[in-house]
């Protein structure tokens, strides 16, 4: 059996209840397959993909708080480090009732080789809990992040393990748990990232992921001799990633015609209203008939469906497993050119398939949405050196970041003659800095 056969046998036997983190070891290992076949003693020997795919640790811890009625709840709260060979653990945190451990240790690990694209010194690491914020108070978010926090602080610090958003995380979550590590610890330091601008934030963190799957779609068509301008976008969510993917899309002349919640989704032919979007969603915290209300133009359906909409790029940028082999029959149908993952693993290992056998030219989220994390690091750098950096400075540096990436995968997958393969181009291009590291550090 090969050295990947005999890992990926091993991982599903000690991971059984762990689909999700199955699934995102599997799509990595089978694309590494062409670099660990031509180092396969040297990493046999040093147990490389053992090591890289069991975590450094994880920890689980029980998160008690009073609701508004005196009631006391209990959820579950989880940070799994899971490499730090380049840097320290860096990922985002994760409030929504379906989190378990596998899902962490599934963002935790592609955090891993997504962190490792950026070109920036950060490891890979995820965090969370099943709580759910949907209809919660303000005062009962506060206790829940200050519960979390009183916990979580045990295990970062800001050259340990830097925490920041991700889905029912942004700034007002990151904002009550910057305060209680602060008290729990007495120090003001750079432990979380997100941040609001008056205490240590980035200018352009907002924004980053979004924009950055769009600066590295614009250069991916741009690459292929085409524009991003006159194109019709697809576009899943209506979160922070959905947001400014939509508002960069529709600033490089693409007109997006759909969004999506967890309940239904928008079809707007004459192109999402982003300032409207952004006051359902980031004010209100709103459903999306709310959006449907205000816009004429716009049509709300329950359930999903926005993959059926004709487009000429789709984006999903809601969560994991939303975009599955049916809906990649659809897009290639209706002539779909290209998919770029916003969200962490949205599109199915299937899915992932027919879009590539079908000419679609398909980014994963660990390359096309990595200007998150990306800013994220760049958040660490101002806040290590006391400065902050103007809007254009971070802006320009993302930019610049975001078109690298796109370079270092399509250059990884050509050097191993599967030119066009962007998704084993990322994977290879994330594994050789991290293993190059491990090596090197010797066994730990
Ligand atoms: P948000 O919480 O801001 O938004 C998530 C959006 O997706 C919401 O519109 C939500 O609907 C919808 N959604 C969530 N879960 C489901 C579900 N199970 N079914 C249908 N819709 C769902 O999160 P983000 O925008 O930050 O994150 C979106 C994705 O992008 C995630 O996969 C995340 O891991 C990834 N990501 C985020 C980064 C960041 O910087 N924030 C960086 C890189 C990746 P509703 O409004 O009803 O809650
Ligand atoms: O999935 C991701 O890359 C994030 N949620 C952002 C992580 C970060 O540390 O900014």
């Amino acid at each position: 059996m090969s050295y990947v056969d005999e890992v990926l046998e091993l991982v599903k036997k000690k991971n059984a209840s762990e689909p999700e983190f199955i699934q995102a070891v599997t799509e990595v290992l089978n694309s590494l397959r062409p670099v660990v076949e031509a180092n396969e003693e040297l990493y046999r020997k040093n147990a490389i993909l053992e090591r890289i795919t069991e975590p450094d640790r994880q920890i689980m811890f029980r998160v008690p708080w009073v609701d508004d009625k005196g009631q006391v709840q209990v959820n579950r709260g989880f940070r799994v480090q899971f490499n730090n060979a380049i840097g320290p653990y860096k990922g985002g945190l994760r409030l929504h009732p379906s989190v378990n451990l596998g899902i962490i240790k599934f963002l935790g690990f592609e955090q891993i080789f997504k962190n490792s694209l950026t070109s920036l010194p950060i490891g890979g690491g995820k965090g969370g809990s099943d709580f759910d914020p949907k209809g919660k108070s303000d005062r009962e978010i506060m206790a829940f992040c200050q519960s979390f926090m009183t916990e979580l602080s045990k295990y970062i610090g800001a050259d340990v393990d830097v925490p920041a958003g991700d889905i029912g995380t942004g700034a007002r979550e990151i904002g009550f748990m910057f305060g209680q590590y602060k008290r729990m610890k007495g120090t003001f330091e750079g432990v979380l990232t997100g941040k609001g601008l008056t205490y240590g934030g980035s200018l352009a963190r907002t924004e980053a992921t979004g924009y950055g799957l769009l600066y590295l779609t614009q250069e991916l068509m741009k690459c292929h001799g085409e524009s991003m301008e006159g194109k019709t976008v697809v576009v899943s969510g209506a979160g922070n990633v959905a947001i400014y993917a939509t508002q960069k899309a529709q600033q490089m002349g693409a007109k997006v015609v759909t969004c999506s919640d967890s309940t239904g989704w928008i079809y707007d032919p004459e192109g999402i209203d982003v300032a409207l979007l952004k006051e359902v969603k980031e004010v209100k915290r709103a459903r999306l008939t709310e959006y449907a209300a205000a816009r004429p133009s716009a049509e709300y359906h329950e359930g999903r469906g926005v993959w059926q909409i004709q487009c000429d790029i789709a984006l999903p940028c809601a969560t994991q497993n939303e975009l599955l082999i049916d809906d990649a029959k659809q897009l290639v149908a209706n002539g779909c050119k290209c998919v770029c993952e916003g969200a962490n693993m949205p599109t199915t290992i299937d899915a992932t398939e027919y879009l590539q056998q079908n000419g679609v030219w398909f980014v994963g989220g660990k390359a096309a949405n990595a200007g998150g994390v990306a800013t994220s690091a760049l958040e660490m750098s101002q806040n290590s050196e006391r400065l902050s950096w103007s809007f254009e400075e971070v802006d320009a540096k993302l930019q610049n970041i975001m078109v690298n990436i796109y370079h270092n995968i399509d250059d990884a997958a050509k050097r191993y003659g599967m030119e066009g393969n962007y998704v084993a181009g990322a994977n290879i291009a994330g594994f050789e800095k991290v293993v190059n590291a491990m090596l090197a550090q010797g066994v730990c």
